[in-house]
C-alpha cells in the first residue's frame, strides 16, 4: 500500500484567504483526486479585498521542506506557481535538479490578471533563462506572456508569435490564457495552445462576468499537473483545464465581500 495514491507538489505561496496559490492548488488536486504535498516559498496576508502583505521564506527552510517531502513521498508531477524573488528561483532551479519530482508544470506567476508586475527583471530573467527549460508545460496569462515574449499581444496571430517565442526559451508546451479580443464585444475569452510537436489549437470560451475569480490560473495549472499525474494525454489535460477551471468560475461560491474564489467543487 505504501505510497499507491498518486501524489503532486506545488512550490507556491500561501494566500491567507484560502482562494488563491498554494490553497487553489491542494482544493484542486484534491477534487482531481491526487494527493498534493506544498513545498511553500512565501506568504500573503489577503482577503477578497487583496493583497496587503507578503514575507518571503528562508533558503535554508525551502531546502528542508524539499527535502523531507522527497524522504517519503513519491511525487508524480509538480508545478511552480508564486516564487517571489530571484533568490527563491535559484533555490527552487537547485532543488528540482536534485530530487526527481516528475513533469514540470511552470505557472509563470509574474503579474496580475489585472497587469500587475509581481517580480523584478532579474527574477523574471531567470525564469525564463533556468526555470522555463526545465518545463514539460508553462501557463502564462496575457500580460505575462507580452512580458515573457516581449511584444504585445492584440491579436490571434500575436498569440502564436508570443507562444513561439516562449517555446524558444526550452519549455515545451505552452498556453497562453486570457485574451479578450476588443472586436467580439467582449464577450469571448481566448486561450491559445502550443504543443511540443508543432500542433496548435485556441481553446474559445463565452466570458463570465462575475468578482468571482481568484485562483484561476492556479487551478487551472493544477488540474494540468492532476492529469499528468494520473497519465492522461497532454492535449486532454490543457482541455479538461480549460472546461472545468470554466465550470468552477461559472459556479464561484461566495464568501467575502469583494473578489471571491471559484468553486472547486466543480473539479470533481
Ligand atoms: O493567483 C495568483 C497567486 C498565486 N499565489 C499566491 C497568490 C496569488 C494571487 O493572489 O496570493 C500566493
Amino acid at each position: 500500500m505504501t505510497n499507491s495514491f498518486p501524489q503532486v507538489v506545488t512550490i507556491a505561496g500561501s494566500d491567507s484567504d484560502g482562494s488563491a496559490g498554494a490553497q487553489a492548488d491542494l482544493h484542486s488536486f484534491f477534487a482531481r483526486k491526487v494527493y498534493g504535498v506544498s513545498i511553500l516559498v512565501a506568504a500573503v496576508s489577503g482577503n477578497s479585498y487583496g493583497i496587503t502583505n507578503q514575507h518571503l521564506f528562508p533558503q535554508d527552510f525551502i531546502d528542508e521542506e524539499f527535502k523531507v517531502i522527497a524522504e517519503d513521498f513519491e511525487v508524480r508531477a509538480a508545478k511552480t506557481g508564486m516564487l517571489g524573488d530571484a533568490q527563491t528561483i535559484k533555490t527552487v532551479i537547485k532543488n528540482l535538479k536534485q530530487y526527481d519530482f516528475g513533469k514540470l508544470v511552470v505557472d509563470p506567476v509574474i503579474a496580475t490578471k489585472h497587469g500587475a508586475k509581481l517580480l523584478t527583471d532579474e527574477a523574471i530573467e531567470l525564469l525564463k533563462n533556468e526555470l522555463l527549460p526545465m518545463g514539460l508545460v508553462t501557463t502564462p496569462n496575457i500580460f505575462e506572456a507580452e512580458i515573457l515574449s516581449e511584444q504585445e499581444i492584440q491579436s490571434d496571430e500575436d498569440m502564436l508569435t508570443a507562444a513561439k517565442k516562449i517555446q524558444s526559451y526550452g519549455v515545451k508546451n505552452v498556453v497562453i490564457k486570457g485574451r479578450h479580443p476588443q472586436d467580439s464585444n467582449q464577450d469571448t475569452v481566448i486561450d491559445f495552445v502550443l504543443m511540443e510537436n508543432g500542433d496548435q489549437f485556441f481553446l474559445p470560451e463565452k466570458y463570465i462576468n462575475t468578482t468571482h475569480i481568484n485562483g484561476t490560473g492556479d487551478t487551472f495549472s493544477s488540474i494540468i499537473v492532476a492529469e499528468i499525474a494520473k497519465g492522461t494525454d497532454l492535449v486532454q489535460a490543457i482541455k479538461l483545464a480549460k472546461t472545468l477551471t470554466n465550470q468552477a468560475i461559472r459556479y464561484g461560491i461566495d464568501v467575502g465581500h469583494q473578489y471571491g474564489p471559484i468553486n472547486h467543487l466543480e473539479l470533481l
